[in-house]
């Protein structure tokens, strides 16, 4: 009998990955990647975006969206020369999230009759009312966030129905900006997918639903009922709910997968393609991680720490989020952008390497790192919300000289770490167990900061690509009936032995918190920044 594969797509930041798994087997056939940068530099985005893609506007960034028709048009055909596509029997994926793409009328039309002798971007092209989608790297609608925050009754309102407050890179006010400053493109805009139902769409043929996962980051879902907010939608953009897709409650599946991809790369006319969510909470799945218990760290562009939820609550200070948990109910989900940027910054300004980066944290260092510590913002962070471009130092004098190199380290990695447990304790977890993915998590020294930070057993997984594998486990629950729980036990798995935590280092981090603390009160009484949150 043939394989039952099943395909899952992350359409990241810098990257469209397409991993397959044998359903039966539940092992791992394949992996491609394809970086934006490197292969596909004539969309000039080395990192996958465009900074500043709007004159004139401070904090847009974007990416073209035929951007990711190509790379995924790349990526089918290197993963036929791996596998054989027929036997592919479901396909679902992950996108960036909130990232929001424009489309006109014929969009439908166009899908539908697509030619497999030409490429998507040439058929495509012409569909979008917007050249350059935004993403979630884009702070430009602090206004647009302010005025449905006025329009809703406040931000804590929107918090309470969506699960977040307005955010600047949250779909609903990048819609809202859109509507305002271009009307009339707006206007021409049949259609408004995130860059999951987009993508989903374009494999399926035909217009594809948003699922609760991705949806949830938009500011427009009722997180209580799974529904379009219809006030929400009022206050953000006039005929709104007509320009969205539906909700799929379930990923389940959304139809076939369109002639063009049987006839161009070999796929069988039935595949079946079910509904995307976003990258985070594939990522929920792919880690294993669907159930209460488990908490994730992943440690990327942006460091994110999300968990399964059996209630929803919102965040008093609004920095952190509730989205849909496509393995069970609910999920929480904090992001922080001063991640891998922050620690790069610090190794270059030291000069090292990461091999030496590791030792000056295992063998240079100790936990509490002598009273030196550091706000690690090297860019305005989220989470809390501050306007820093300059880390915070507070310790020796050599330690504030930037001289003691290895002391540097430590600082930066202790503080992204017991910020990020100041910022998460609203969501009340109780963990047993840290799993922590990304490039950065390979570092043993960082793990072990994380073990002695939150008190807690650090594991690793062996697949550093949690949300693509995350996507071809819902391929093959929702397309295939596989249980979720059966593909995560074989799937899932971590590697290695457990990072314990120190117990002595519990009360040094209670000190270095405190510290932290006092360093932010004094930079947001210096700044006039928002420390305690958008909804006081
Ligand atoms: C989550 C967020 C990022 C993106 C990165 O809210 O903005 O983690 O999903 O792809």
């Amino acid at each position: 009998m043939a394989a039952e594969l099943c395909l899952g797509l992350d359409i990241s930041t810098q990257s469209l990955t397409g991993l397959v798994i044998d359903a039966q087997e539940a092992e791992i056939v394949a992996l491609e990647s394809v970086n934006y940068g490197r292969e596909l530099p004539e969309y000039g985005a080395p990192n996958g975006f465009i900074r500043d893609f709007e004159e004139g506007v401070v904090g847009t960034v974007g990416a073209r969206p035929e951007m990711w028709l190509d790379a995924l048009e790349v990526c089918l055909a290197r993963l036929g020369r791996k596998v054989n596509l027929r036997n592919v029997r479901a396909i679902s994926g992950s996108g960036q999230q909130h990232g929001s793409v424009y489309l006109s009328k014929s969009y439908g039309r166009q899908l539908r009759w697509l030619d497999p002798g030409k490429s998507l971007r040439i058929q495509l092209k012409s569909c979008f009312t917007r050249e350059v989608s935004p993403i979630w790297m884009d702070t430009s609608t602090s206004e647009e966030c302010r005025e449905i925050g006025e329009v809703m009754g406040g931000a804590g309102e929107v918090c309470r129905r969506s699960g977040s407050v307005p955010i600047e890179r949250f779909t609903g006010p990048q819609i809202r900006r859109f509507f305002k400053r271009w009307r009339a493109a707006y206007e021409r805009t049949e259609h408004i997918g995130l860059v999951s139902s987009f993508m989903a769409g374009v494999l399926a043929g035909r217009i594809a639903p948003v699922d609760r996962g991705d949806g949830a980051g938009m500011n427009l879902m009722d997180i209580g009922r799974w529904e379009w907010d219809l006030q929400l939608l009022e206050a953000t953009a006039p005929e709104l709910l007509r320009r969205l897709p539906r909700i799929d409650k379930r990923n389940g599946v959304i139809g076939r997968i369109a002639e063009y991809f049987v006839q161009r790369f070999g796929f069988r006319p039935d595949t079946r393609v079910v509904t995307f969510t976003g990258d985070n909470p594939a990522s929920l799945v792919g880690m294993g991680a669907t159930e209460p218990g488990k908490v994730v760290i992943s440690l990327g562009t942006s460091d994110t720490f999300f968990a399964a939820m059996e209630r929803p609550h919102t965040d008093p200070d609004g920095f952190g989020h509730v989205f849909g948990n496509p393995g069970g109910e609910w999920m929480t989900l904090q992001c922080f952008v001063n991640g891998s940027l922050a620690r790069e910054r610090v190794r270059d300004r030291c000069g090292w390497g990461w091999m030496e980066f590791n030792d000056a944290i295992l063998k240079e260092t100790k936990p509490g790192n002598g009273g030196n510590v550091m706000l690690p913002f090297f860019q305005p962070e989220i989470s809390p919300k501050l306007n820093l471009s300059e880390p915070v130092l507070d310790g020796s004098a050599e330690f504030m000289g930037w001289k003691d190199k290895a002391g540097l380290v430590r600082a930066c990695v202790e503080g992204q770490f017991v910020n990020m447990r100041m910022r998460v304790k609203w969501m009340n977890l109780s963990a047993r167990e840290i799993l922590l993915t990304g490039g950065a998590s390979r570092s043993d020294g960082i793990a072990q900061v994380v073990a002695d930070v939150f008190q807690a057993k650090v594991r690793r997984l062996s697949v550093s690509d949690s949300a693509a594998l995350g996507a071809a486990m819902l391929a093959a629950s929702g397309g295939l009936g596989k249980p979720l729980a059966e593909l995560q036990a074989k799937l899932s798995k971590p590697e290695g032995g457990a990072v314990e935590p120190n117990a002595a280092a519990a009360g040094v981090y209670e000190e270095i918190e405190a510290k932290l603390q006092g360093l932010l009160e004094r930079v947001c009484g210096k700044s006039g920044q928002l420390l305690s949150g958008p909804l006081s």
